[in-house]
C-alpha cells in the first residue's frame, strides 16, 4: 500500500492505539500533516479510559503543536487509520467505520484489507511511516526539522534510546536531521518519581535461569525497561538478562547480553517467536510478545536447551557421513570501491544483516551476493577467484545495500556501480542438514555466531574441515550442488 493510495479519502481519522506513546502519536501527526498537503481533513484521536499524562510525552505534544484528543466515539470520516496498532486488535478501542487502513510495526493479528501496511521487522512504526514517506515525491516534507525530529523520537522511544534498533531502515532513520535541544529535554525527562521506584522494584527480585537472569517490572512504560536490563546486565554472575512487563496488549522485553554463546538479537527473536518480533543487535536488543509470562518462563528455559554448539575445530563433527557439494557458478555482483569513494573516506555498508564499517581504498571491492548480503575483497582475491563481466548487475533486493559517507552522510546504492562477476575455480564443500538448531562458533570471528534451524546446513570447506558454518536452507539450494 501507497500513503497516495490514501489521499482519495478526503476526510480521514488517524488513531493511535490506547495509552497513546511516543511512536503512535508521533506517527498519526507526521501523517496528518502529510494528508493536510494534500488536501485531506485528518484528525487524530485514541480511545481508552486513560489520557495522556507521561511528562515527556506531553512536553513532546506541545512542543510539536500536536492536536490530540480522547473521544467515546468518533466523527463521521470517509476513512479510520490506525496508526502503530491494527484495526480490532486488543490494545485499540474499535470504533465503527465505513472503511479501515492500518500502519504498524507489530506481528499482524487480523484479516487484512488491500489498505495494510504491516511490516513487524522494524523496530519502530515511524520507522514505516518514514520509508513509506520517503516512496512518495514529497519534495521537502521529510526534510522539515518538525517532521523528522518526530519520527527520530519515535524511533528513539520504541527502540530503548536507539539501543534495540535492528532494521536498516531504522538505521536510516536514525541519521536523519533533528532538533538536538528539545531531544535532549525529552530525554531528561523520561522517568518520574513513581517510575523510578519502578526502577528498583525490577531489579529487587529476580529468577536466574541457567545463566540468565529474568526480571520482571511492574507495568510500565518499555522505557524503563531498557534503563533497567542496562543495570542488571553489569551483575557479575549474569551472561544475558531478560527484563519484561506486562504492556497494553502484551508483554514487552528487553534483552541483554554479554556473553558470545548468546546473542542479545538472538534470543529475543525466539522468545517471540510466532507470538510477536524481536530483535536488536548482540549486546541489546527488544521485542513484543503476544502470549503469557508463563509461557515467556517456558520459552527461556527451552532456550537454554534448544540449541547444539559446534566450535570449529574442537567440536568432534563426523564428516563421514556429509555428502559433498560443489559451488554453483552463478554470477554475483560486485562494485568497485574507487567508483564511489575517494581512498580514505570513512564509509558505512548497510544491508539487512546490519553496517559495516571501513575505511576506502582503491583495492577494494565491494561482493554483492544472491540476498542482497554485501561484503568487501580485496582486488588481488577477486581477480583470482572471479571473472568480472562488464554487464550491469540488476538486481532487487527488500533493502538495496547502501554505502553512506560518515563525514558528509550522503547515501548511495551500490547496485547503480556493480557488475556482473563468475566466480572461477571449484568450491568443494561437506555438508548436511541439521536436525536441531545448532550455533557454530567459526574461529575467524570472536564476536558472534553462525546460528542455524532445522533445515538449514552444516557445512565444511573441504580443504580445511576446520572451517564450519551454517548456511540456510533456501539460500544453500541457491549455491551449492549435490556431487
Ligand atoms: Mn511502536
Amino acid at each position: 500500500m501507497n500513503l497516495s493510495d490514501l489521499t482519495k479519502y478526503k476526510n480521514i481519522i488517524l488513531q493511535t492505539h490506547n495509552i497513546p506513546d511516543a511512536d503512535t502519536v508521533s506517527c498519526a501527526w507526521v501523517l496528518q500533516k502529510y494528508f493536510e498537503r494534500n488536501n485531506c481533513k485528518a484528525k487524530i484521536i485514541y480511545g481508552g479510559k486513560i489520557k495522556i499524562s507521561k511528562p515527556s510525552l506531553l512536553m513532546f505534544i506541545e512542543a510539536l503543536g500536536i492536536e490530540v484528543e480522547m473521544v467515546f466515539e468518533i466523527p463521521a470520516a470517509d476513512l479510520l487509520i490506525t496508526v502503530d496498532c491494527q484495526y480490532g486488535a486488543g490494545n485499540v478501542e474499535k470504533f465503527p467505520c465505513e472503511k479501515f487502513a492500518v500502519i504498524d510495526h507489530h506481528i499482524c493479528e487480523i484479516q487484512e484489507n488491500e489498505l495494510c501496511e504491516i511490516n513487524p521487522a522494524l523496530g519502530s512504526c515511524a520507522t514505516l511511516v518514514f520509508s513509506m514517506l520517503s516512496m512518495e515525491k514529497l519534495g521537502d516534507f521529510l526534510k522539515d526539522e518538525k517532521i523528522s525530529t518526530a519520527l527520530y523520537y519515535g524511533l528513539y522511544t520504541d527502540t530503548n534510546g536507539l539501543a534495540e534498533i535492528r532494521h536498516p531502515l531504522d538505521r536510516d532513520l536514525s541519521e536523519v536531521y533533528f532538533d538536538k535541544a528539545l531531544i535532549k529535554k525529552l530525554k531528561n525527562a523520561n522517568i518520574t518519581m513513581p517510575e523510578l521506584s519502578i526502577v528498583s522494584g525490577s531489579l529487587k527480585e529476580f529468577e536466574t535461569i541457567g545463566n540468565i537472569g529474568l526480571f520482571k517490572a511492574a507495568p510500565c512504560d518499555p522505557n524503563i525497561l531498557g534503563f533497567s536490563s542496562d543495570i542488571a546486565m553489569q551483575v557479575d554472575s549474569l551472561e544475558a538478562c531478560v527484563l519484561f512487563s506486562n504492556v497494553n496488549g502484551g508483554i514487552k522485553l528487553s534483552v541483554r547480553s554479554c556473553s558470545r554463546e548468546i546473542m542479545a538479537n538472538e534470543l529475543a527473536a525466539f522468545l517471540c517467536e510466532g507470538f510477536g518480533s524481536g530483535g536488536g543487535n548482540l549486546e541489546k536488543a527488544g521485542g513484543f510478545l503476544k502470549n503469557s509470562e508463563d509461557y515467556l518462563v517456558s520459552r527461556l528455559k527451552e532456550y537454554l536447551v534448544a540449541f547444539d554448539k559446534i566450535y570449529a575445530g574442537k567440536t568432534p563433527i563426523d564428516f563421514a557421513s556429509m555428502k559433498r557439494y560443489k559451488k554453483l557458478q552463478i554470477p554475483v555482483g560486485f562494485a568497485k570501491c574507487e567508483d564511489l569513494f575517494q581512498d580514505g573516506t570513512k564509509i558505512t555498508v548497510r544491508t539487512m544483516e546490519g553496517d559495516l564499517d571501513l575505511i576506502a581504498k582503491e583495492n577494494i571491492y565491494f561482493m554483492i551476493g544472491i540476498e542482497g548480503e554485501v561484503y568487501p575483497i580485496l582486488r588481488e582475491k577477486f581477480e583470482k577467484n572471479y571473472i568480472a563481466l562488464s554487464d550491469e548487475y540488476e538486481q532487487t533486493f527488500e533493502y538495496p545495500p547502501t554505502v553512506i559517507n560518515r563525514l558528509t552522510g550522503r547515501k548511495q546504492g551500490i547496485s547503480r556501480f556493480a557488475k556482473i562477476c563468475f566466480p572461477t575455480g571449484e568450491k568443494i564443500i561437506k555438508a548436511k542438514q541439521i536436525e536441531k538448531r545448532t550455533k557454530v562458533f567459526t574461529y575467524w570471528d570472536t564476536e558472534r555466531y553462525f546460528s542455524g534451524k532445522p533445515g538449514d546446513f552444516l557445512a565444511a570447506n573441504e580443504a580445511d574441515l576446520g572451517d564450519c558454518y551454517i548456511v540456510n536452507e533456501r539460500i544453500f539450494y541457491k549455491t551449492y550442488e549435490l556431487i
